[in-house]
């Protein structure tokens, strides 16, 4: 791969030359990786090197796409008073201008301005991140709330039709091409339960009730880098899936994974429960920038879009395990298995708590 990586970002516009790269990060979906270039008279500059996952992105729609979110943002954040260069990510395109670079293979990378001096976290950390988290989501939601959704590709198909997904989890039983079905039983029947969650908010969308807005739709506590010593968000990253959505799914998503007690892999079930404290610090920081766009329907399944998207990733996991392993990217055979069971936990948990949950959003929404 250091050979391939060397070849590779001699084609970028980058500054300085290249010195190493190194794998980087956490995504399940492109490989990232860390590339530092020495500059004369300069400190060495790093930058983000992707190659995106072809299998799943059509490079050209997607870098596109980017362009023109990051571009729309970059505006927002300077009459904002922010900084453009650290706020949003910044395209590093190739030296012939393209956004991303095609290898002879048709692999197709893209780099980003590294963003230094921040951490991501990977389950809930503790009440003032998880505020800010939802105070970071809330306002990148808000700036993109006049941004002409048309202009933009739908990135993934019926990303976020959680009947969609279902259908697919039927298919890969009825399949059972890797003949895991017997393995995964429990798990398939605690999903066929919960069919009726698929289209309480896919029957709504695009009415008045729960209309689409241009949302982020990959909201992991771990797509916010954040600021180390204050716990406040820097930058918004991993924009592939940025399309109109719901803004349940923004919110559902973030607290399915930051108000998690435990991280997404975690085998040891007794410690995936709910976390209510940080469910309420994610709502009060979301709610600062976005209630006043909130329609009552929405407010109503903020707390049932927890479980909501917690089931959808769930069901994701459970048939890409017995599809074989072929979408999200796995260290051993059981790997998307152990992350459903993880989520179907989580969702029991919820489901226990959903009272609770529906309290807590009322008191803030007052
Ligand atoms: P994936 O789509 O596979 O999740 P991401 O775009 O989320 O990939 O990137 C993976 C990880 O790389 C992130 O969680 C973050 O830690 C790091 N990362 C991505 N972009 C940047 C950036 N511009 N600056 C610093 N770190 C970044
Ligand atoms: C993937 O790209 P990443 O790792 O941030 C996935 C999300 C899932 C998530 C589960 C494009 O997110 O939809 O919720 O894994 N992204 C895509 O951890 O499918
Ligand atoms: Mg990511």
């Amino acid at each position: 791969m250091a050979e391939e990586i060397s070849s590779v970002v001699k084609h970028f516009a980058a500054e300085g030359e290249f010195i190493y790269g190194e794998a980087y990060g956490c995504g399940h979906i492109n490989d990232t990786y860390a590339v530092y270039f020495k500059r004369e008279d300069r400190s060495p500059v790093r930058y983000i090197l992707q190659r995106i996952n072809t299998a799943i992105f059509d490079a050209e729609e997607l870098m596109k796409n980017i362009k023109l979110v990051t571009d729309f943002l970059k505006k927002k954040i300077e009459n904002e008073g922010g900084d453009p260069e650290r706020n949003t990510l910044s395209i590093i395109p190739t030296k012939e201008g393209a956004l991303y670079y095609r290898d002879k293979e048709g692999n197709c990378f893209r780099m980003y301005l590294f963003i230094e001096d921040t951490i991501t976290y990977q389950s809930a950390a503790n009440v003032t991140v998880s505020k800010n988290a939802g105070r970071a989501f809330g306002h990148f939601q808000k700036q993109l709330s006049d941004f002409d959704a048309k202009k933009l590709k739908e990135t993934i198909k019926n990303f976020h039709d959680t009947g969609v997904r279902f259908k697919a989890l039927q298919n890969a039983v009825n399949k059972d091409a890797c003949g895991r079905v017997k393995l995964a039983k429990e798990e398939i029947k605690f999903a066929f339960d919960r069919e009726g969650y698929c289209n309480k908010v896919t029957s709504l969308l695009g009415t008045d009730k729960i209309p689409y807005r241009v949302t982020h739709n990959d909201t992991k506590l771990n797509n916010i880098l954040m600021d180390p010593k204050t716990g406040e968000g820097v930058c918004i990253i991993d924009l592939d899936t940025v399309m109109p959505g719901s803004l349940l799914y923004d919110f559902g998503d973030s607290n399915r994974f930051g108000s998690n007690n435990a991280t997404e892999d975690e085998t040891d079930l007794s410690k995936v429960t709910f976390n209510l404290d940080m469910f309420k610090a994610y709502t009060e920081g979301f709610m600062e920038e976005a209630k006043d766009t909130l329609t009552d329907t929405e407010t109503e399944l903020l707390a049932f879009s927890c479980i909501l998207m917690t089931f959808e990733v769930g069901i994701r996991f459970l048939a890409d395990y017995l599809e074989g392993d072929v979408y999200f990217k796995t260290t051993h055979e059981t790997h998307n298995l152990e992350r459903a069971r993880n989520q179907f936990k989580l969702i029991e948990d919820m489901e226990s708590k959903l009272d609770e949950m529906n309290e807590i959003i009322k008191k803030i929404r007052g």
